[in-house]
């Protein structure tokens, strides 16, 4: 590899080669949508869901939302990363920190491996939406913690290490509703309670991702800083349109971006992802990288209403970066 990847080996992450004559630098699953909305008995759709290597397979965190409307998190379980077992109850937290012990609802989750625990940060109900915070080791028993930020607040994605001897996130501050603006910003955390130290790391990029950007996968070390791969939204005359883009950040000071695309990496335009509960959307949530063959597998939700995977090689998403950097 070009550029190395700080992590594990993943020789059994989902994977197909590049289709020839594809000239894009992410390519899709043929397999999608790899969870259809009707996966489970309650579900409405099941989209914007994250997955880890677990125990030789793969675990996930989906998000289900109800037959009666209500947006929850499921656990998932699958030896390939395509094939998904999801559990027809929503996850019951333990141990509720103090306004968070009520899951109003739960949208958009992200997981994180630290330091032996499963952290789960997604979309929580708080008198608004704020980022909801629990951990797990076996994904059986989750342990909620508080609550990382006051409300208006989503996109909560932790880094997979402390930096600089401390816990990081990234979010996105937002409002009650279907938010018309959004930037990224940084926040350290001594104990994964009490988060300070913000910083503001990405504004909107003009274009595509005009309106507003969210973090989307935990970001990727690499050799050549902090990989994170982020929706964008442009406002359009027919609404909204959600894509996906990337940018590298500074090791050290992720809040500093080093190299940031200008183009998006990937585009609403399979039908699963024009056509749904809400048309033109893709919505990346996680992403399992092999750090010994750089070959990535990115999981996002389609018109928030399906799961679907896409492919890319590390190296060539980080030369994508640099040679069309806006920075
Ligand atoms: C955002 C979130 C996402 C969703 C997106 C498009 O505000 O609610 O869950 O995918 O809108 O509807």
């Amino acid at each position: 590899m070009k550029y190395q990847i700080r992590g594990e080996k993943l020789a059994n992450i989902p994977w197909e080669d590049k289709p020839a004559g594809c000239k894009e630098v992410v390519w899709r699953s043929s397999r999608n949508p790899v969870v259809g909305r009707y996966h489970i008995p309650s579900s409405n759709t099941i989209f914007n869901s994250a997955v880890v290597p677990f125990g030789g397979g793969f675990k996930g965190v989906f998000r289900c939302d109800s037959r009666i409307g209500k947006q929850q998190l499921h656990t998932g379980t699958s030896s390939d990363g395509i094939a998904w077992e999801i559990d027809d109850d929503p996850i019951r937290f333990t141990d509720g920190a103090y306004g968070s012990d009520k899951i109003a609802y739960g949208y958009d989750p992200r997981v994180t491996y630290i330091d032996g625990r499963y952290y789960v940060t997604w979309c929580n109900w708080f008198s608004g939406p704020t980022i909801g915070v629990a951990y797990t080791t076996d994904f059986i028993k989750y342990y909620q913690c508080e609550n990382a930020f006051l409300p208006c607040n989503r996109n909560g994605v932790l880094f997979p290490e402390k930096i600089n001897g401390k816990y990081a996130m990234l979010s996105r501050p937002s409002d009650l509703a279907h938010t018309a603006f959004g930037d990224i910003f940084y926040s350290e955390s001594p104990d994964m309670v009490h988060w300070g130290c913000h910083r503001h790391a990405m504004a909107p990029g003009g274009g595509w991702s005009g309106m507003k950007i969210g973090a989307g996968p935990v970001p990727i070390m690499t050799s050549e800083g902090w990989l994170l791969v982020f929706h964008g939204v442009i406002c359009t005359c027919n609404g909204y349109v959600y894509k996906m883009g990337a940018a590298i950040l500074s090791g050290d000071e992720p809040w500093v971006v080093k190299h940031r695309a200008g183009p998006y990496l990937m585009a609403p335009c399979e039908t699963y992802e024009c056509v749904g509960e809400v048309p033109n959307v893709v919505f990346p949530c996680a992403m399992l990288a092999d750090a010994e063959t750089g070959r990535a597998a990115i999981y996002y939700g389609g018109a928030d209403t399906v799961v679907c995977v896409a492919y890319c090689m590390i190296d060539e998403l980080i030369d994508f970066i640099k040679a069309n950097d806006i920075c």
